[in-house]
């Protein structure tokens, strides 16, 4: 992504290995000034996204992070993202 945007997200896939149910309740990372758990909803044909205080993860399943669904957003970037 080009260093001057400095809002973004990130998409990953989750595993819970545990036999009881899991929650994703914080993400923190040095490269954003803020993050964020978030979900992106229809309103009205509208794409919008919130804020959520957890992601739920089921046991021995995978909950997956991606465009148009759950994902981690990253506000204030002081550097650029990479795939990794
Ligand atoms: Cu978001």
């Amino acid at each position: 992504m080009p260093p001057v945007v400095k809002t973004s997200a990130a998409f990953l896939q989750l595993h819970n290995d545990a036999p009881t149910e899991q929650f994703v309740v914080s993400a923190s990372t040095p490269i954003a000034g803020a993050v964020e758990l978030h979900m992106h909803l229809h309103d009205n044909g509208v794409m919008r996204m919130r804020q959520i205080p957890h992601i739920h993860m089921p046991p021995g399943e995978n909950v997956a992070l991606e465009p148009g669904g759950l994902h981690i957003m990253l506000f204030d970037l002081k550097g650029t993202l990479r795939e990794g």
